[in-house]
């Protein structure tokens, strides 16, 4: 470490604060702003957000100047500058969880089109059912996001109990999740708890996705110790309204650490970037340094080592698909928002126009 960097003190870090996940990085980067003004976004609902200080908790509404749509809208995980009734600015954030990203269309004009989910997570944990929800497909696409956003995730299958074959099924899981950590749990027994718990220590944020009914709330509850979230079972057959605590997506685990249940990613509509897209893939990625021409679509062209490699049994077919698909899906949504963003350069123009226009019949 560099001599002259600030030293770590834990004693002067925001006491209240680190209720609510507070750590040495956002002390340093928020230096400059009023302290005892900060609170974090422990849930964002319709323009309404609960909010704490790490010491009260109350809901505000968002300042005037922060509009819906706007990549700087509040979302859960944000810390703030709120007064009692409204969030007044989003501080900057380590991180965003986000459904569009980046696009490009070759010509170095980059598009950014995001919308923001979450924000300022250290680890996302990608929740899995080993039910009917298991789909390596699924998993694949859920890795390419996290690394789009650069996060770091690991792989929660949970229902371990419905199945016996659970190396094969790790086997499975590591050959599209290279690198990755998994985790397999289950509701009934401990397994795979307390590694999962590392994750959830003082100053830490996790973020849980994954498809309706995979599993997420129960899991949460596992962790917590209690029954703080709806699940599945409990909110058909109980009722909804019998947990109080449902409106907090952002609850402090025993450890310290925060936990982010479901931040509104329930279904796969999200276009990860090209970046993401490669660190799934790191095989092919690995292999196409050997294809025949650079720029290889390992679709057609001859001398593809990646094809041969498909051919020789190293890679699935279906691993190969899986790749193609998303690269094509990836590139028609950047071809789309580059689209878009010409579109609006156009409307832009236009309004001027018009406006000049308008001015234009002003005579003095
Ligand atoms: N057999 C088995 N069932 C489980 C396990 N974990 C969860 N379930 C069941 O799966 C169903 C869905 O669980 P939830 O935790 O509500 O799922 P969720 O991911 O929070 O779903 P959403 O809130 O809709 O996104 C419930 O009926 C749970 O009882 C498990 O480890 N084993
Ligand atoms: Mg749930
Ligand atoms: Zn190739």
């Amino acid at each position: 470490m560099d001599s002259n960097n600030k030293i770590p003190n834990s004693a002067f870090l925001h006491e209240d604060l680190l209720n609510v996940g507070w750590n040495i990085f956002f002390q340093d980067s928020y230096a400059d702003y009023p302290q005892n003004r900060i609170v974090r976004v422990l849930s964002a609902q319709r323009g309404r957000f609960l909010v704490s200080n790490g010491k009260s908790e109350w809901y505000c509404s968002s300042s005037g100047a922060l509009k819906r749509g706007d990549r700087t809208y509040p979302v859960t995980g944000d810390w703030c500058i709120a007064d009692e009734q409204s969030l007044i600015e989003v501080l900057p954030r380590k991180n965003i969880l986000a459904r569009g990203k980046a696009g490009s269309n070759g010509k170095n004009s980059e598009v950014i089109i995001e919308q923001p989910i979450a924000t300022n997570i250290d680890t996302v944990f990608i929740v899995c059912g080993l039910d009917r929800d298991y789909n390596l497909r699924r998993i694949e696409r859920y890795l390419a996001l996290v690394y789009s956003c650069a996060i770091s995730p690991v792989v929660v299958m949970t229902k371990s109990d419905l199945v016996e074959s659970h190396a094969e099924i790790l086997a499975e899981i590591l050959e599209v999740a290279p690198g990755v950590p998994v985790v397999l749990t289950s509701m009934f027994n401990s397994n795979g708890i307390s590694q999962l718990q590392e994750y959830l220590s003082q100053g830490m944020t996790v973020a849980l996705l994954g498809s309706s009914g995979a599993g997420k709330s129960t899991l949460v509850n596992t962790l917590y110790g209690s029954e703080v979230r709806v699940t599945g079972a409990v909110s058909t057959s109980v009722g909804k309204g019998r947990h109080t605590t449902t409106s907090r997506d952002l609850l402090r685990m025993p450890d310290g650490g925060m936990l982010m249940d479901n931040p509104g990613m329930r279904e796969i509509v999200f276009n990860p970037d090209e970046n993401g897209i490669n660190a799934v893939f790191p095989d092919i990625q690995k292999l196409s340094e050997k294809c025949r021409f650079a720029d290889c679509s390992h679709l057609h062209e001859p001398g593809c080592a990646v094809r041969e490699a498909v051919e020789l049994g190293e890679i699935t077919v279906k691993r190969l698909a899986s790749y193609h698909k998303m690269k094509s899906e990836q590139e028609y949504a950047a071809d789309k928002m580059v689209k878009s963003s010409s579109r609006i350069e156009k409307e832009r123009r236009k309004g001027i126009a018009l406006k000049r226009r308008s001015l234009s019949k002003f005579k003095y």
